[in-house]
């Protein structure tokens, strides 16, 4: 059914090769936990879905076809540049429309970086069904040596379908809080209870992905310390680590050399962030053991974890890391972006999520299309339409990002077309990550803060902390438009995320748009031009353009607005108690309040405290 083709162009000399997939997307069922059978993306009718592999320089090529029947779907490919080939993003209304039911659709491109990475979904909300998986890009010249390999991924995984979830429990006047689905299961690459069979005296390269929807996971094996020598697709200095943090969208690769004797095996432990969680359901395994195995005969044991909570676990700081390309540090920012997240409720009544007061809301023509069909109204911010909440930077200017988190959650935050520097962030991992839920939020200061490190870390998600924050740089040098957003899918589902338009002078000069994609939209019966309230006519005018939902009105209250709505519901379904514990979590969370900005901040302290980390 697979069919996998490759083509060596030996004999013209040149070493990189065309790998082909096809990828029929369908419905599968699938019970990795072994407690609930379930509807899963499967691709050629399998899952766990195909791991991709290719050789740096390699051409990937994989024609999808959307065979699911019942929703659109997309393929982004986590953490690939597409540099001249935006188009490839995957990303649904920022580079392409989503692909309907029926439709196909060809994703081409060179790949020309090193290392670990993923493919998911990325159309909505779909991805947390099944449909992700690792992409291993092999490197014969990479700075380190090993005798065997394995890939790993890391997830949460759900008993229900997402959109169900989403509508019943999440984005819904049920939640006014915000607070997130709680998984039903963590999994490790797509199973349970496996093993990693390893010979004495060796070294494996382990590569670690966490595909999850929402959760991270600190990482360690018992008896073994290792060395990190990539992150994102980043080299860098081996660096002696014991413990990982991995958060969602996060890669690590890891050189592991086993002991000389074979007598014991050895529990690799998997502990999922609780701090994360509104709430640990009795039955919710959060720690999980797998084994490095040195003796399949001999015992398999469990883990014992000598903490009583994650958050006790002290995981290695990953700003800390240098790349062993010795990139130093970006010259002062020509452009700086200064966004806060914060979480607030809209007059639907649901929890959104905000970068300043925008709660992304997808345009109606894919943002790319804006830009290739807007002229030289391409470089003005208005065409991408308000609640994409765009950017336009010129090409090769140095952009610095302070992010800033009014929450008291963390987020990790994934940029497209680049990696970037991780220049400052506060708090630390460790001890102290909780320590800024004590007080009000603590904002970056330009004029107090440590010094920026000579050569920074760089990667593609970082996790920005707890009512923290933390500043990043990256080159414009990459023409496209990028979406950068919480990798959280339930935060991205709810707003959080902005586009940034790059070089729409220089796309303009260097893309072209595949035909499949263009026919794609046509099916989709969306436009491939015009600006984002699908206006081709004039692009600066944005009266039918997409917005996210009214503000409470001043002089209500969240609670009032949220009560208002809970009033119409209830006189039509009848109140169930569901609805009275809601209220009064709302009641007690947010007695006279009048709606200030900073208002879910301190909404999700109190849900931290809930679930206190300890230090
Ligand atoms: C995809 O798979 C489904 C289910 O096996 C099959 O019915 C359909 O014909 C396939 N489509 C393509 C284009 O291969
Ligand atoms: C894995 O092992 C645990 C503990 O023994 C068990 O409860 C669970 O059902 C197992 N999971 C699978 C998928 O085999
Ligand atoms: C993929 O892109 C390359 C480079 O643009 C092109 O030469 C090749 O024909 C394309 N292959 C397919 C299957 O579209
Ligand atoms: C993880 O799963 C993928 C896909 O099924 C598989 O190719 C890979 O070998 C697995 N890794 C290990 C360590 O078993
Ligand atoms: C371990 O491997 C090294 C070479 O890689 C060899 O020199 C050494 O003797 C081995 N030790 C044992 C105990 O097998
Ligand atoms: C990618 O690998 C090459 C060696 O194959 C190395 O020179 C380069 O620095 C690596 N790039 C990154 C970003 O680590
Ligand atoms: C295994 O033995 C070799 C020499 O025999 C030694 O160099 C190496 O450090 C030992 N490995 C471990 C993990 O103890
Ligand atoms: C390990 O899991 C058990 C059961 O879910 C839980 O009681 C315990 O607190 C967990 N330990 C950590 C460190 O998360
Ligand atoms: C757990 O126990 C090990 C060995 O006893 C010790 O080295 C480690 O520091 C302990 N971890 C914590 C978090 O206390
Ligand atoms: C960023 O915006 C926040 C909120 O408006 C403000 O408090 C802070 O001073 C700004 N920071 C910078 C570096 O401009
Ligand atoms: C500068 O930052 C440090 C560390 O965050 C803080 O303790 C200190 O109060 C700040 N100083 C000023 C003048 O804001
Ligand atoms: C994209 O390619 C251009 C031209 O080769 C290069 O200068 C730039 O650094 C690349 N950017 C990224 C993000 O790969
Ligand atoms: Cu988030």
């Amino acid at each position: 059914m697979k069919r996998f083709l490759v083509l060596a162009l030996a004999a013209l000399g040149c070493q990189a090769k065309t790998v082909t997939y096809d990828f029929n997307v369908t419905w599968v069922t699938a019970n990795p936990d072994g407690l609930a059978e379930r509807k899963v993306v499967g691709i050629n009718n399998q899952w766990p879905l195909p791991l991709i592999e290719v050789d740096k320089g390699d051409q990937l090529v994989v024609n999808m076809h959307n065979g699911l029947g019942d929703r659109p779907c997309s393929i982004h490919w986590h953490g690939m540049f597409q540099n001249t080939t935006n188009y490839m993003d995957g990303a649904s209304m920022v580079t392409q429309c989503p692909v309907p039911p029926g439709q196909s659709m060809t994703y081409n491109f060179t790949v020309n970086q090193n290392g670990t990475y993923w493919y998911h979904c990325h159309t909505d909300y779909c991805y947390p069904d099944g449909y992700r998986q690792a992409l291993i890009v092999h490197d014969e010249h990479a700075p380190f040596k090993f005798d065997g390999e394995f890939t790993v991924t890391l997830s949460d995984w759900y008993h229900e379908m997402v959109d169900g979830i989403l509508s019943a429990e999440f984005m819904s006047v049920y939640n006014p809080t915000g607070a997130e689905p709680i998984p039903s299961s963590f999994l490790f690459n797509d199973t349970m209870n496996t093993s990693l069979p390893v010979e004495p005296n060796k070294t494996y390269l382990i590569r670690l992905i966490n595909i999850s929807a929402f959760v991270a996971q600190y990482f360690y094996i018992e008896g073994h310390t290792f060395k990190i020598v990539e992150i994102d697709g980043v080299y860098t200095e081996p660096t002696e680590a014991d413990t990982l943090y991995i958060a969602v969208a996060q890669r690590y690769a890891i050189l592991l050399t086993t002991k000389n004797e074979t007598t014991t095996n050895y529990p690799i432990v998997t502990v999922a962030d609780s701090a994360l969680l509104d709430g640990i359901p009795d039955d919710l395994q959060l720690n999980n053991t797998n084994w490095l195995e040195y003796n399949k005969d001999a015992d398999h044991p469990q883990a014992t974890i000598n903490v009583t909570d994650a958050t006790e676990l002290v995981p290695f700081d990953d700003i800390t890391l240098v790349p062993v390309d010795k990139m130093e540090l970006l010259p002062e920012p020509d452009l700086e972006i200064n966004v806060t997240v914060i979480m607030n409720n809209l007059n639907t009544g649901f929890s959104y999520a905000f970068l300043n007061n925008i709660s992304y809301t997808q345009p109606k023509v894919p943002s790319l299309y804006t830009a290739m069909s807007a002229g030289d109204l391409a470089t003005n911010n208005e065409v991408y339409g308000e609640f994409t909440h765009p950017m336009v930077l010129n090409h090769n200017d140095v952009v610095q990002i302070v992010v800033n988190n009014a929450d008291g959650g963390s987020h990790p935050f994934h940029l497209h077309g680049h990696n970037f520097q991780v220049i400052d962030r506060a708090p630390p991992y460790g001890p102290h990550f909780y320590d800024f839920l004590d007080g009000d939020p603590v904002y970056y200061d330009p004029s107090n803060h440590t010094a920026f490190p000579k050569i920074p870390a760089r990667r593609d998600v970082f996790v920005l902390p707890p009512q923290g924050y933390f500043v990043m740089r990256f080159v414009a040098d990459n023409p496209g438009v990028w979406i950068f957003h919480c990798h959280i899918d339930w935060h991205l589902a709810s707003g959080l995320a902005m586009i940034l338009i790059e070089a729409p002078e220089q796309m303009q000069e260097r893309i072209k748009i595949p035909q499949d994609h263009l026919d794609v939209c046509k099916a989709a019966g969306i436009l491939t031009n015009g600006n984002a309230a699908a206006d081709t006519a004039n692009f600066l005018d944005l009266k039918n353009q997409a917005a996210q939902p009214g503000w409470i009105p001043d002089g209500f209250t969240a609670r009032g607005i949220v009560a208002l709505v809970f009033s119409i519901l209830s006189a039509i379904i009848g109140i169930i108690s569901i609805v009275i514990y809601g209220l009064a979590d709302v009641k007690n969370k947010q007695e006279d309040e009048t709606v200030p900005e900073s208002e879910q901040g301190e909404v999700a302290v109190e849900e931290t405290v809930e679930n206190p980390p300890k230090s």
